[in-house]
């Protein structure tokens, strides 16, 4: 094994020339005198070509009837052939196993179909999928994408506690903790951390796990999930909106540099993503209920929306469905909306919000608001939404000392890789999960 080890992505640098590739075996064939073992190795997947002529006889004894995933160092020459899915195959001159899967025992997810339930409980070994891989080299990419975007742009990390005494996205949805003799919560959101920081610092974004205790069964809510959210002193709505479809732009370009191979492998369309370009549509809570009462009339939505509700998801598709990049309602009711965010001076039965929807049906990927900055009003906010005012005496002093009108938004960085990647269900955007009846592996 004297070769110059190579990625199976990087072996055209190798052409002609001999290379040990580190990996597994994914797939064999069989042909007679001939063996057709594709190895896989984390950055690809290459054929190779066992001639029982060319190779010692006890390493084509060793490859004949190798089990799938059995680890290997295979060693041989790098030719180019245009047929072959990544250009080049191998031409094998030796290879050592390092662990052979026993046949008594194989591996269980084999190339053909499985029930979903079966790849969850196997999630551990369905990452290996080339399909999860790549999904997963995308989701990567989108979360370097979105530090990039902040770091670029003068915005400064700053990591929110995971352990929180209270509430920030309704009292619904939290996960208790027993912290010593206290009662704790798994963090729903950085925001109200932030907005301290963002009084220190001016621009600032936090980048970490959430937890929502979530009952519903769908396919866009996970029990823990991924959010990227910024927060900017002396922003309104506006800039905010503003900052919104810049994010989503950046990310969405970014994936088609450098992931357009791997977006290819997961089956999607990219031309629906060419599209995603500033600035998005913005149209009000109000006409979005208009829209959603004209397509009922038409009947293209099966129940009649009435002003003052939450948008459902039926809903949300229906109105993204409308445009070719995400579209931004902003202004919902305060009534349906979070406690800290800021009336609409205009109308304060409305909230200065925006949810961002993305299209095909995806639906909201971004949540985020004006900030009240009034100290007697946020108090009362938190007496009308039966908050403890003791948990929250810190964040009302952020209203004390030097108040600012300050915005920011939460951006679900699963809900985000499953659009990118046109995926059904948000289960396959995360390496492992957590969903209502999921917590194993
Ligand atoms: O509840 S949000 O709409 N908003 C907040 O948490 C704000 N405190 C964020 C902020 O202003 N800093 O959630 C924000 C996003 C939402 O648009 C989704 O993309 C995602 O977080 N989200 C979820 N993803 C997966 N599963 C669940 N359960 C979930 N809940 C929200």
């Amino acid at each position: 094994m004297g070769s110059p080890v190579s990625t199976i992505a990087e072996v055209g640098k190798h052409e002609g020339q001999s290379v040990s590739i580190r990996g597994w075996l994914y797939n064999l064939r069989e042909s007679g005198k001939l063996l057709f073992p594709q190895f896989r190795d984390g950055t690809g997947v290459i054929q190779g070509v066992v001639a029982k002529n060319a190779v010692p006889a006890e390493v084509f004894d060793a490859v004949k009837g190798l089990s799938q995933e059995s680890s290997v160092i295979a060693e041989g020459k790098v030719r180019a052939d245009k047929r072959a899915p990544g250009g080049y195959e191998l031409d094998v001159s030796n290879v050592q196993v390092i662990q052979r899967v026993p046949e008594s025992d194989p591996y269980p997810i084999s190339l053909k179909e499985h029930g979903v339930d079966f790849l969850m409980e196997h999630r551990h070994l369905w990452v290996r999928s080339p399909r999860q891989a790549a999904i997963l080299r995308i989701r990567a990419e989108i979360i370097k994408a979105a530090r990039d975007f902040f770091d670029g742009r003068g915005f400064v990390l700053t990591d929110p506690p995971i352990l929180t005494p209270a509430a920030c996205e309704g009292t619904t949805t939290l996960f208790p903790v027993d912290y010593f003799d206290e009662q704790a919560f798994l963090t729903q959101s950085g925001q109200l951390y932030i907005e301290a920081t963002a009084m220190a610092l001016g621009k600032v974004y936090s980048f970490g796990p959430t937890f929502r205790a979530e009952k519903s069964k769908t396919r866009r809510h996970l029990t823990e999930f991924w959010m990227v959210e910024p927060e900017v002193a002396f922003a309104d709505l506006d800039d905010l909106m503003e900052l919104a479809e810049g994010l989503v732009s950046f990310v969405v370009k970014r994936c088609l540099e450098k992931r357009r191979a791997d977006l290819q492998m997961t089956g999607r369309d990219v031309s629906k993503l060419e599209t995603v370009q500033p600035p998005f549509p913005r149209i009000s809570y109000d006409d979005a209920v208009k829209m959603l009462q004209e397509a009922h009339k038409k009947g293209a939505l099966e129940s009649n929306f009435e002003w003052g509700g939450d948008l459902g998801s039926p809903d949300e598709t229906y109105i993204s469905s409308q445009f070719d990049r995400p579209v931004m309602v902003h202004r919902y009711p305060a009534k349906v909306k979070a406690f800290y965010m800021e009336p609409d001076p205009q109308r304060p039965e409305l909230a200065l919000c925006v949810d961002v929807l993305a299209p095909e049906g995806y639906g909201e990927i971004i949540g985020g608001s004006q900030r009240m900055a009034s100290y007697d009003l946020l108090l009362q906010r938190i007496h009308e939404h039966g908050l403890p005012e003791e948990a929250f005496k810190w964040y009302l002093d952020l209203r004390k000392y030097g108040s600012v009108p300050h915005s920011g938004f939460g951006m679900g960085i699963e809900r985000v890789v499953a659009w990118i990647c046109g995926l059904e269900h948000v289960r396959e955007t995360i390496p492992f999960p957590r969903m209502l009846y999921r917590l194993y592996p």
